[in-house]
């Protein structure tokens, strides 16, 4: 058995690409196929990586897309395709193995989902079993494009697809993920701007109908105007056309607006990297995520296959379709987000047919109040549906929701769970349960958020503060050097735990830990160096110099 937890990140990445060519060279073997697809941005970019492969190979392909795969569906599928047709199952299938099994036909799986039970397919391709994160290292569509790519080098020009299902699934630029991105850019399938998150489009609209950020202005058209004539912006200019010198006007005043939040999570959802897609119909990268997830009917989904196809004459309807969804949703906020309640450690809203409750609960935690957890209650067919965020500094604080969920949700006859950020349950109906539920979750939230150093300063013990710092210099030229101590310590931050702290300087860049355990702080920095290795070898292995051709690429790169 190989023991992929302790390898390091390229080598994990190295076995995902063996795993990817297994998968290739055995759908290459067949001629007919059924793709079978997740129903988000990330599983619709898979789709349109996939076909556009099967079909550069010439083979024959029907397409199912579903929102989760059942007994039920899977009898479907068997009943419709022949046995010896293969099924290549994208974005979904690693927690279905139980269904799949029933199948007679071969199976491929490529997914970043975690795998439960034991696979009837002939190739898995999945981070997850390399030992790497699906959650934030690669996508559906990144697993798909690294098998599309074995297929057929000329394949590389989808890795714009993978993108959008990278940024649909808000995926993190590292491991995998920044691998795909480099080779696009490389290629220039994909350019990069840095500014505000946002899609294209005249300023205005852009700013009434944008949830991401949401900010004290969102659909407030007077307000809008105000503040764009404030900062001496056209309200009418695209936002694609904004100089440099204007996209940073804009951008420093939307992040003046979330600092009183005090919320990493807000600060990056709204500035950083925007994407072109400079391949794609439509090429801003946050349009062509936002508008696949706005699929929700068998039509629409069929629009966003032809329109990551290169269909033309989707291309108006598809915006048209989010453009409402995106309305509906600001709309909607208006009126729910003032209903919130505070009790001492969790916040909440309760409500009645709530439309897009994860939204709610999304917006809430990252622009309206980020200091407490939060859930969204919506009652509807008989059944309370729980919804719950927390923050990544929450989470360094103590809080686990998945339990606090279900311990909450068992103690007044309900069930939940899922992960320590975000999860969610079903409670019975009524206003009695949600009231006895709410002080549950409080108290237990309550006790995850108090800490050690809390606990022991109620002893009168003040703690004992460990720390450490560890500096990332490169001598050769200070130009240089700035850039690439930079790029590694920005490609290790994600990693960072509670009491590390990442700085960038003019030179050198430096990690700082702190621990009130020296075991813990010396377990981080020998974290941090190996994958500091890691990153390093990535980097000298992409840097080494192509058998022949290319030159003209790699000085455009310099
Ligand atoms: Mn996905």
């Amino acid at each position: 058995m190989v023991n992929y937890k302790s390898m390091p990140e390229p080598e994990k990445i190295r076995h995902l690409k063996k795993q990817a060519e297994s998968a290739a060279r055995f759908i290459k073997q067949h001629k007919y196929v059924c793709l079978v697809t997740h129903n988000d941005s990330d599983g619709l970019t898979s789709a349109a990586i996939m076909i556009q492969a099967f079909k550069r190979e010439g083979m024959t392909y029907f397409h199912k897309i579903f929102p989760k795969l059942d007994a039920g569906l899977v009898s479907v599928l068997s009943s419709s395709f022949p046995e010896d047709f293969l099924m290549v199952f994208c974005d979904i299938g690693s927690g279905q193995s139980e269904f799949l099994s029933v199948l007679p036909n071969p199976i491929v799986i490529l997914d970043h989902h975690v795998p439960v039970g034991k696979s009837p397919a002939k190739v898995v391709v999945n981070p997850i079993t390399v030992g790497l994160e699906g959650s934030y290292m690669i996508s559906g569509a990144g697993v798909s494009y690294l098998t599309a790519r074995a297929m057929n080098p000329e394949n590389a020009d989808l890795s714009s697809l993978a993108v959008a299902g990278m940024i649909g699934d808000r995926q993190l630029m590292v491991a995998a993920n920044a691998e795909i991105l480099e080779e696009a850019k490389e290629i220039g399938v994909v350019t990069a701007r840095r500014g505000l998150k946002i899609g294209d489009g005249n300023l205005f609209d852009v700013l009434m109908r944008t949830t991401e950020p949401y900010l004290d202005i969102t659909g407030k058209p007077d307000e809008i105007s105000a503040f764009l004539a404030g900062l001496n912006l056209d309200e009418n200019k695209n936002i694609h056309d904004l100089t440099d010198e204007e996209m940073d006007r804009l951008c420093k005043a939307v992040l003046e607006k979330l600092e009183p939040l005090n919320s990493p999570d807000a600060t990056e959802a709204a500035a950083g990297d925007v994407y072109y897609l400079k391949n794609q119909l439509v090429e801003n990268v946050f349009d062509l995520a936002g508008i696949l997830d706005s699929c929700n009917k068998d039509e629409d989904f069929e629009m966003a296959i032809a329109l990551c196809l290169g269909d033309e004459t989707v291309v108006d309807k598809m915006f048209e379709v989010y453009r409402t969804i995106q309305e509906t949703l600001v709309n909607n906020l208006a009126v729910i987000l003032p209903t919130a309640q505070t009790l001492e450690n969790v916040s909440y809203i309760y409500g009645k047919d709530l439309h897009s409750a994860g939204n709610i609960s999304t917006t809430y935690i990252r622009y309206v109040n980020p200091q407490k957890p939060f859930v969204c209650l919506n009652e509807n067919d008989g059944v309370i549906r729980i919804s719950a965020r927390g923050t990544r500094l929450l989470i360094r604080e103590g809080l686990d929701l998945s339990i606090a969920i279900k311990q909450a949700a068992e103690s007044v006859g309900g069930s939940g769970g899922g992960h320590n950020i975000a999860s969610g349950g079903l409670l019975p109906p009524g206003a009695e349960t949600v009231e006895n539920f709410m002080t549950k979750l409080n108290e237990i939230i309550g006790s995850q958020l108090s800490t050690d150093s809390e606990k022991s300063k109620q002893n009168g013990q003040p703690p004992v503060l460990m720390s450490g710092s560890i500096r990332f210099i490169d001598d050769t030229d200070i130009e240089k050097a700035e850039k690439s101590s930079e790029k590694l310590i920005q490609s290790l931050a994600p990693d960072n735990l509670y009491g590390m702290e990442t700085a960038v300087y003019e030179g050198y860049a430096e990690v700082h830990m702190t621990s009130e355990k020296i075991g813990s702080l010396l377990a981080t920095a020998d974290d941090l160096l190996m994958n500091a290795d890691g990153a390093v070898r990535v980097k000298k292995a992409s840097q080494k110099p192509p058998e022949s051709a290319s030159s003209k690429s790699r000085n455009d790169k310099e």
